[in-house]
C-alpha cells in the first residue's frame, strides 16, 4: 500500500485527530484511534486490533515488543481473529493454524464517531484467489469494533452459499497483566475443558484457574462472564460474550514462549489469552443464507 493509498483511506474514512490511517512497521496500514475514552490500533491486515488503553487505565491488550510486522505474518498479541477454523485445519495439516482471516487484507466498509465518545470501525475480509483455494466457499465476513471506555468486537459471519458450513473461530485476545503468577481467572468453575497439554484429556475446572506452567485449554459449554483478576494491578478484566460456546486459555509458560521467538524475555509473563471462541465439540454449523455473529465486549473494574 502507498502513502498515496493511505491519503485516499483518510479522505474517505478517516475522522480527523479521532481515526486516521498511517503506514505501520513492515510497511502495514495501521488505523489509529484516540478519542476521549480510549485509544487503540488496528493492522489492516487481519482487522488485527493490536492495542487498546481505556483513558485512565494502564494497556488492558497485551502486544509483543518482540512482535514482528510482514505481510502474511500474524502478529503476536492484540486480538487475532482466528476464522473459518480454530487450531489445526481438521483434514489438510499444510494450511495455516486458526485459518486464513488474520494473515490476509482486510478492508474499510465504515467509521463513525460515536455521540458518547466511542469510535466505530467495521471492516470486511478480502476474498482472493489465495482465501478461496484455502475455503473454496462464499461466506462474506466483517469485524465490527467499537472503542471507548469498552471495546466490544463483533464477528460477523454471512453464509451465501447454497449449504450449510462448519465455521470455528476465536477472538484470540492477549490480556496484558502485572504478572501471570498474580493472575485467577473466574467464571469457568465446573466447565469441562480439552487440555491440550495432557493429551487432550477432558477434565473438569475447579474453581479459579491459576498459572504455574504451560497452560492451553479449551473449555466447552462455557457462556458466562470471564473474569480476569489481577492481584498486581489491583484490576480485574470483564470478559461478556455472545455467540461464543468455548472459552480458551492459554499461556505458552517460558520454553514454549522461547520456541515462538516472538514474546520476547519475559513476555509470558506479561499475558493471558482469554479467547472467545468456538471451537472443539462447539463449532457452528451454519446454515445456508445463515448470519452468525460472535461478540465480546472487554471492560476493566477495580478489585
Ligand atoms: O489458543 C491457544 C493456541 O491454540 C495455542 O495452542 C498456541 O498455538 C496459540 O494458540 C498461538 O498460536 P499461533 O498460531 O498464534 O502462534
Amino acid at each position: 500500500m502507498s502513502q498515496t493509498d493511505i491519503a485516499t483511506l483518510n479522505q474517505q474514512f478517516g475522522l480527523g485527530s479521532q481515526l486516521q490511517f498511517v503506514m505501520g512497521a513492515g510497511a502495514m496500514p495501521i488505523i489509529i484511534i484516540s478519542n476521549p475514552l480510549a485509544s487503540a490500533s488496528i493492522a489492516m491486515q487481519g482487522a488485527h486490533l493490536m492495542t487498546w488503553a481505556p483513558r485512565k487505565h494502564r494497556p488492558v491488550v497485551w502486544l509483543s515488543p518482540a512482535a514482528k510486522y510482514a505481510q502474511g505474518k500474524s502478529i503476536r498479541g492484540g486480538i487475532p481473529i482466528c476464522w473459518p477454523w480454530f487450531g489445526p485445519h481438521a483434514t489438510d495439516g499444510k494450511l495455516p493454524g486458526h485459518g486464513y482471516a488474520r494473515t490476509v487484507p482486510w478492508e474499510v466498509i465504515a467509521t463513525r464517531a460515536l455521540p458518547e465518545g466511542s469510535t466505530h470501525l467495521a471492516m470486511r475480509l478480502i476474498e482472493s484467489d489465495a482465501s478461496r483455494q484455502q475455503w473454496p466457499h462464499t461466506t462474506p465476513v466483517e469485524m465490527h469494533f467499537s472503542v471507548g471506555t469498552r471495546l466490544s468486537c463483533d464477528l460477523v459471519t454471512h453464509n451465501t452459499s447454497s449449504a450449510a458450513l462448519t465455521i470455528g473461530a476465536a477472538l484470540h485476545t492477549y490480556f496484558a497483566v502485572s504478572d501471570v503468577g498474580q493472575v485467577r481467572i473466574h467464571g469457568l468453575g465446573n466447565c469441562t475443558y480439552i487440555d491440550k497439554v495432557d493429551a487432550g484429556k477432558r477434565k473438569t475446572q475447579s474453581g479459579a484457574i491459576q498459572f504455574s506452567q504451560e497452560t492451553d485449554r479449551i473449555y466447552l459449554g462455557s457462556v458466562a462472564d470471564c473474569l480476569i483478576d489481577d492481584l498486581g494491578w489491583q484490576r480485574r478484566i470483564r470478559v461478556h460474550k455472545r455467540g461464543s460456546a468455548s472459552t480458551v486459555v492459554w499461556n505458552p509458560w517460558v520454553d514454549k514462549a522461547a520456541s515462538m521467538g516472538d514474546f520476547g524475555p519475559d513476555g509470558y509473563r506479561r499475558m493471558v489469552c482469554v479467547e472467545s471462541a468456538n471451537a472443539a465439540d462447539d463449532v457452528v454449523v451454519l446454515k445456508a443464507g445463515g448470519r452468525h455473529r460472535l461478540r465480546v465486549e472487554y471492560n476493566v473494574e477495580s478489585l
